[in-house]
């Protein structure tokens, strides 16, 4: 894809100031990107970006607008699809890079980082037909240990030191009962502690100068008590077994419709119980991300304004609290534009009209989410040195 004429002088004016993400918002009016908020409490602000089906929500990049909005507003990008198995192994035979290939050249060029998500999504519902019915013959745990360390390490190899934070696992503990999720590699292995355990120790050997994450969408919303519960767990383990992982991911697809709870409700949440899991969390020396951060509005009735006002104080109350923690490194939006979000393709609203959880509208307009953004960034507590 050809760099336009805009982006080329998005990026001309920002590498004159030092850093292409660093830039004012061309065109908004808004001055200071919400990367630049979050660089003044030492971390830096990203969103996912997808070139998934064209024309489809996940074609974002295609889209000129979105990638000027980006470019402009972030420090750094998640491929929302491309480097899953469903797109790099879309057969056994071979891996398929040319998607994140093109987001990493895209992103260099435009002085961005990108982060690797996601190396292993623990989840028996997104691994490619062929995995799922893989026979793993007379020896199956030595067979899914050459598999996932093969993939891992191909991955990890390829992107060297150009990626230096991955999701290496993904929602491994099954919201409703908190126990570990099974998958045809758990099964082979013997246990789903396995897998994660030998996911992370490859990781650690094939990109020792990555960041490596532990990805999952627990929320401060009732419903979830029993999957932060399961994630706690899992956490004591690894650190029991001295397996390698740096910091928890947490999703935050906050607001109504998630994946638990009463659909039809916008807000209820729970600070002190979510305080105390991330405190359980930060005692045990992990550090915290935001990777996926969107603002479900399904329950919320009202006009436009009243919508996104209520969108806006949501999300400013998650992220004060969430600021307040000096182990919160980088904070990623899944999507920047309410067109492109993945939420469109959810269960639908009552009336009938798209979704609002991202801080741009579908016409690339900033919203009032926008602002509680750059106003959360701006008081943070400064990340941890
Ligand atoms: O937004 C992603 C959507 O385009 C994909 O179809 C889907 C399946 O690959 O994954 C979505 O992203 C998910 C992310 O990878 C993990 N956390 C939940 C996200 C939303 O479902």
């Amino acid at each position: 894809m050809e760099v336009t004429r805009r982006e080329s002088l998005v990026l001309g004016a920002g590498l004159a100031m030092g850093a292409a993400a660093q830039a004012a918002v061309p065109g908004t009016g808004l001055g200071e990107s919400l990367n630049r908020a979050a660089r003044r409490g030492g971390r830096r602000f990203g969103a996912a970006i997808g070139m998934g089906r064209p024309g489809h929500v996940e074609g974002a990049f295609a889209d000129p607008q979105y990638r000027r909005i980006i470019a402009s507003e972030c420090g750094l990008i998640v491929p929302e699809n491309e480097l899953k198995w469903g797109w790099v192994r879309r057969s056994p035979t071979g891996f398929d890079f040319s998607g994140a290939d093109r987001l990493l050249a895209w992103a260099e060029a435009h002085g961005l980082a990108l982060r690797g998500h996601n190396l292993v999504w623990h989840h028996p519902k997104w691994w490619p037909d062929w995995v799922t019915n893989y026979d793993f013959g007379a020896r199956p745990a030595a067979e899914a240990a050459r598999l996932l360390g093969e993939h891992i390490e191909t991955v990890c190899r390829r992107y060297g030191t150009r990626i230096r934070s991955y999701d290496v696992v993904n929602e491994a503990v099954a919201a409703e009962t908190g126990a570990m999720r099974e998958t045809v590699f758990s099964r082979a292995m013997g246990s789903a502690d396995d897998v994660l355990d030998l996911a992370f120790r490859t990781a650690r050997r094939a990109a020792p100068h990555a960041q490596l994450v532990y990805n999952d969408y627990m929320s401060w919303e009732p419903g979830n008590e029993t999957h932060r519960t399961g994630v706690l767990r899992l956490l004591e383990r690894m650190r029991k077994r001295g397996t390698p992982v740096d910091a928890l991911g947490v999703q935050s697809h906050i607001g109504s419709g998630n994946n638990v709870g009463d659909p039809s409700v916008f807000g209820p949440h729970d600070e002190r119980a979510w305080r105390r899991f991330l405190d359980e969390v930060t005692g045990m020396g992990y550090d915290l991300l935001i990777t996926e951060f969107d603002v479900n509005d399904r329950g919320i009735e009202g006009d436009i304004a009243t919508r996104d006002r209520a969108v806006a104080d949501y999300a400013r109350a998650y992220l004060d609290l969430m600021l307040s923690y000096r182990q919160l490194g980088d904070v990623l939006a899944w999507g920047i534009t309410d067109n492109y979000s993945w939420l469109q393709q959810r269960p639908p609203r009552r009336d009938g009209l798209p979704k609002r959880p991202t801080p741009y509208d579908s016409e690339y307009r900033p919203k009032p989410l926008r602002t509680a953004m750059a106003a959360a960034f701006r008081g943070a507590v400064p990340r941890r040195a």
